[in-house]
């Protein structure tokens, strides 16, 4: 049986395309190939500097990203399960390609090079890296994708950790326990969450902040006055990198890795649908939303019963989107409805 969120997005591609915006079809387009996808993606986000490469090697326990002050990931690295580990840049025949158009090539490179390669004068038009090991974490399809640091003067990087963003089914938001979330990172937190409402805060580096519980509370405090909805876990990629190698069981849990593997399992792994139909909801209503400006302006303008009816239809529209993001039960009314043209 179809999952509920697929006739919702189907009605809202199919009012884009009544309401001739292929742009707005386009996008949605993609959400629909990307949902299908059984791998899940969750991307690793935040300011430059915070640690998300580390977080990404500490989960893994596998050194994948490089990491380190005067190393700036310039590309996003999507590290996947593989048998055997292995490595690829892939790169757009053309200088204008970004992440969404086909890859012209895979060029296979060894897996303590990769992240090096990216920034080498030959990479130029890689538009991403990817990177196969074997690992438990990976086995059923997910994908961890590290991202250049966000706020990064050097826009493009900027941009394509925002391209990637849109075929995220969930989020970890990193930012370094060396102080509370500053309001550039609540500005690009409340960016995330509109292109993917399933965000978790990671606060790293807490190894380096005797007080790094009262930054937590803090957080917390600031994620509720914004009504931002994400949970917040603290961890330290250096404690639990160190435990791997010793075998520190203590050490480990100090580090929060199992509070935070627990966590990828239960709220991401475990709950596929749920964040597809958030993720689907987010897409759908601010699609609808778009459709239905112009129209309320013209209506404005002139009155017409014609117009006020499509407002109409798109309101119910609205309201089947609202119905699919409150949950499973409400998701199954829904019903397939014709576009007026
Ligand atoms: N003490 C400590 N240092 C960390 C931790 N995580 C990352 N770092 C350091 O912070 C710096 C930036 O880390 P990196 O992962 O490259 O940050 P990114 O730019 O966000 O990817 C590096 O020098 C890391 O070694 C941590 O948990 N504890
Ligand atoms: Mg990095």
């Amino acid at each position: 049986m179809a999952p509920p969120w697929l006739d919702v997005l189907d009605e809202t591609i199919g009012a884009c395309v009544t309401h001739r915006r292929p742009d707005l079809e386009a996008r949605l387009r993609e959400k629909r190939a990307q949902q299908l996808d059984p791998k899940l993606r969750v991307l690793v986000v935040g300011e430059s500097k915070q640690g998300k490469s580390q977080l990404v090697n500490a989960l893994l326990n596998a050194p994948v990203c490089a990491v380190g002050d005067d190393i700036t990931t310039t590309v996003p690295t999507f590290v996947q399960h593989a048998d055997t580990p292995s490595a690829a840049l892939v790169r757009n025949a053309s200088a204008r390609g970004s992440i969404f158009h086909t890859p012209t090539e895979r060029i296979a490179v060894p897996i303590d090079q990769v992240t090096k390669q990216v920034s080498t004068a030959h990479s130029q038009h890689v538009v991403r890296a990817e990177i196969g090991i074997p690992r438990a974490l990976l086995d059923n399809g997910l994908v961890l994708i590290d991202t250049p640091g966000v706020g990064d003067t050097r826009s493009a990087h900027t941009a394509s950790t925002f391209a990637t963003l849109m075929q995220a089914d969930a989020v970890l938001m990193v930012s370094d326990a060396t102080g509370e979330l500053t309001s550039a990172e609540m500005t690009l937190l409340k960016k995330v969450m509109e292109a993917c409402p399933n965000v978790t805060v990671v606060v790293t580096k807490i190894d380096l902040v005797p007080s790094w519980r009262n930054v937590v509370e803090r957080n917390k405090v600031l994620l509720a006055r914004a009504g931002v909805p994400a949970k917040l876990i603290p961890v330290s990629s250096a404690l639990r990198l160190r435990a791997a190698k010793t075998g520190d069981q203590r050490l480990n849990t100090e580090s929060g890795f199992p509070e935070l593997l627990a966590c990828v399992q239960r709220d991401i792994v475990a709950s596929a649908d749920l964040l597809a139909r958030r993720a689907v909801a987010v897409v759908a209503s601010s699609a609808i939303t778009q459709l239905v400006t112009p129209l309320r302006e013209e209506l404005t303008a002139h009155d017409s019963s014609r117009t006020a009816a499509t407002i109409s239809t798109l309101q119910e529209a609205q309201r089947r989107v609202d119905e699919l993001r409150a949950g499973p039960r409400a998701g199954r009314t829904c019903s397939t409805t014709r576009w007026p043209t």
